[in-house]
């Protein structure tokens, strides 16, 4: 730049030296031209008054006076024939006297033919020591007869002070035109510039009405900062609490999040004798997300179902937990004996739940269900919208409770991020159809900003859904429906624990744990031990685990009286007749096996039907000799993961559905058919037989995928995207704005 800046000044100081020295000479031309016209003119015209007063010395001196009195003639004198002075104006040179100049006229008369008739004068230029003189003489004459002749000397010095002036005017003309010519544009290209960058400056900062022209500029930034934001987060190292606190609070500036979840992570129940518990209930979700929450804080909004949970709450309904931590607060809702009917038990477990899962149950949608399904997600999307402390909230919706949640949400709250995560599989568009309020579920979770599941399949199969039964527009290089001027992600976060999983570290070593276990069953010392952890759940497949350790003991008399599989079943939605069933099922199998292969010293099949904390369940997976996961299908499955997050002795093998989301991420495990008895009790014969460094090698790498593929980084993940979505949506609506296209501009 700088070196461009001189060449600059180089060449117009050339420049300028150049068209001075052109001006000069013509300037003095001109100027020269002038002044001998002028003398020229000023001497014919002033001959005939001379000649009047030739013979009067007083007129012929007021006469020279006259003529000198322009301030340009030095001086005028009235010469005799005899080359004498008859008269002079004071000051005239002396250099031009009469008799110094008469022989130059003298000389010009001859050369013009020596005719005083027809010589018109003589006239030069000279140099005198006060500068430079044009110098005139012209005859005299009166009556036909020549008198004398006059001379008058004028002042050229002036042109050279003229010139001078030109020179200096030129320079100074070509130094403001260079100035205009090339600081103008510099000038207005750097406040340009300066008004560029404020602009965007304040775009990025939000701040009031954009202009139309940013509109390329502001795309392509929006995909650059996506990208940077993207590549920041998809940076090495693991995903802990700390780092999710801080990506809530440099995304988001989010201070806290709202979670909207049927299930409360902390339930008060009342015990026999009166006092009061606190349960950890049997889910997935809970499992999930109370990590999440301890490391964000906030406020979780739940149905309150524990016997004690109204008379722990304070007087907004409010509860601190976890116990002796208190780091963020559950809001609990209170629901009638109807609702919880139509809502929970009806349209939720009886409709979505079947319809959802491949698991042959048939769905069972009742209006009053629907109704009350309806009226439920409201109140709990208005407890959510009173629990908020900013107007754009971060609100993460939990599952197929609060499908309709989000867009209520969004329609009192349109700047929240609406974060809705889809726990249990989406079924594909033909099954979906089934459902007599498809699309009013599909419209309610298109209210979210986000919306997530477990897999790229059923991200597949909502999308198809969506295409099918509703009228939006899609971006599929994005994944995102766009409905109403709406935009909604949809992408795959496969869930995960947290990591370390805070129950395996606070856990006795795996020895103390197998005797304990041993000691509770009433095991022999070399006895083998497989474990399944469920909720009581007809889609978990317990009736074909038990099927398949049946054919293992069939197929493998090895393991008759030595291999014991226990099943810790937490009794669930007992309410609904479906339940019912299978735990009269699986009762009834448990105990047809165990009379088929038992001994009054074995139990081939040991049910444990009740709840247990996670400080036993982890006991369990640590001293089981394999885990066997049979759902039929399921979204992702925790229980296989936290039995390999269990095993920090690196023994055990899991026996997994190849129908469970957790069966793409374990590829480490045995993957089964559950439907494939005889594959499935080869299977478990095979894990029984592992040796321990294969057991070892698996387990290490399955235990690797997890440190990296925690909780933390599920949940990063979508707080990540999340904020890039609102960066977008706001960049997108400033400009709507501008074009008063509204936000449908963004689409
Ligand atoms: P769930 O259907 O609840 O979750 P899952 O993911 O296996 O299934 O989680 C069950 C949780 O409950 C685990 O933490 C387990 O330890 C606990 N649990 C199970 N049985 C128990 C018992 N008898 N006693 C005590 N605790 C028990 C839903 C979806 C899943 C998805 C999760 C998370 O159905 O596919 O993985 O949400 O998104």
């Amino acid at each position: 730049m700088a070196r461009f800046i001189l060449t600059l000044i180089v060449g117009l100081a050339l420049l300028t030296w150049a068209v001075s020295g052109v001006v000069q000479t013509t300037t003095r031309e001109w100027f020269e031209r002038d002044v001998t016209s002028r003398a020229q003119l000023v001497m014919t015209s002033a001959r005939q008054s001379i000649a009047d007063a030739w013979y009067a010395p007083t007129d012929l001196q007021r006469q020279l006076a006259a003529i000198a009195r322009d301030e340009r003639v030095i001086g005028v004198a009235a010469c005799s024939a005899d080359l004498t002075t008859r008269s002079s104006t004071p000051g005239f040179p002396d250099e031009f006297s009469c008799s110094a100049v008469g022989s130059r006229v003298r000389a010009a008369e001859v050369a013009a033919g020596g005719s005083s008739q027809t010589f018109r004068g003589w006239s030069a230029t000279a140099a005198l020591p006060t500068g430079r003189v044009y110098v005139t003489a012209m005859p005299v004459s009166a009556q036909g007869q020549v008198l004398g002749f006059a001379i008058m000397v004028h002042d050229l010095s002036y042109i050279e002070r003229r010139e001078e002036a030109a020179q200096t005017f030129l320079i100074i003309i070509s130094a403001v035109l260079a100035v205009l010519a090339f600081g103008v544009p510099l000038l207005a290209a750097k406040s340009a510039r300066s008004d560029w960058s404020r602009e965007l400056r304040r775009l990025l900062h939000g701040g009031g009405k954009q202009k139309s022209e940013f509109q390329p500029i502001l795309s392509d930034m929006r995909e650059l900062l996506g990208r940077m934001a993207s590549e920041r987060e998809d940076a090495p190292g693991r995903w802990t609490a700390v780092r999710l606190k801080q990506t809530l609070n440099r995304y988001l500036h989010g201070e806290k999040v709202v979670i909207l979840a049927n299930r409360e992570p902390y339930v008060h129940q009342y015990t026999a004798d009166g006092k009061i518990e606190v349960q950890h209930p049997a889910s997935g979700l809970v499992t999930a997300l109370e990590p999440i929450m301890r490391a964000c804080s906030g406020v979780w909004v739940a149905h309150g179902s524990g016997s004690a949970d109204r008379d722990t709450v304070d007087g907004n309904d409010r509860v601190r937990v976890p116990p002796e931590e208190e780091s963020y607060h559950i809001r609990r809702v209170w629901l009638s004996d109807e609702e919880q009917q139509g809502y929970y038990y009806g349209f939720a477990n009886e409709g979505l739940w079947p319809l959802c899962h491949t698991a042959h149950a048939r769905p069972v949608f009742r209006a009053g269900d629907w109704r009350q399904y309806r009226a439920v997600n409201q109140r709990f999307a208005d407890v959510v919208c009173r629990e908020v402390d900013s107007k754009d909230p971060i609100v993460l919706v939990q599952d197929y409770h609060f499908a309709l949640a989000p867009e209520m949400i969004r329609e009192r709250l349109p700047q929240a991020t609406v974060i809705a995560f889809f726990h249990i599989p989406w079924p594909n568009s033909e099954r979906m159809g089934i459902c007599p309020w498809r699309n009013e579920l599909l419209e309610g979770l298109l209210g979210s900003s986000i919306l997530g599941f477990h897999t790229q399949l059923h991200c597949n199969n909502f999308l198809d859904s969506v295409d099918r039964f509703l009228e939006t527009r899609r971006d599929r290089e994005q994944n995102a429906v766009i409905m109403q001027g709406h935009r909604t992600l949809v992408r795959p976060y496969p869930i995960s624990l947290e990591w370390p999983v805070h129950w395996v570290q606070s856990a006795p070593s795996v020895e103390e744990c197998r005797a304990q276990v041993w000691r509770d069953l009433g095991l022999k010392p070399g006895a083998l031990l497989g474990i399944g952890v469920d909720r009581l759940d007809y889609t978990k497949g317990v009736e074909e685990r038990f099927q398949a350790v049946e054919l293992l003991l069939e197929r493998h008399p090895e393991f008759r009286g030595r291999f014991s599989f226990v099943q810790l079943a937490e009794p669930s939605r007992t309410k609904i007749e479906r339940y019912q069933m299978l735990n009269d099922t699986v009762e009834r199998l448990a105990e047809r096996i165990n009379l088929r292969f038992g001994a009054p010293d074995y139990k081939p099949i040991i049910l444990l039907r009740s709840h247990h904390e996670p400080p036993e369940v982890f006991r369990f997976y640590r001293a089981a000799d394999l885990c066997y996961v049979s759902s039929l299908h399921d979204g992702m499955n925790l229980v296989a993961k936290e039995f390999v997050a269990a095993r920090t002795d690196m023994r055990g093998v899991l026996v997994l559905s190849e129908f469970t989301g957790a069966a793409r991420e374990l590829t480490e495990a045995l993957i089964v058919n559950p439907y494939d008895l005889e594959g499935s009790s080869d299977a478990l014969a095979a894990a029984l037989m592992m040796p321990a460094d294969e057991q070892q090698d698996r387990l290490r790498s399955m235990r690797s995928l997890l440190v990296q593929f925690n909780v933390y980084r599920w949940a990063g993940k979508m707080l990540v995207d999340a904020a890039r979505l609102r960066n977008q949506e706001r960049l997108a609506g400033r400009l709507a704005e501008r074009a008063n296209l509204g936000p449908a501009l963004y689409s």
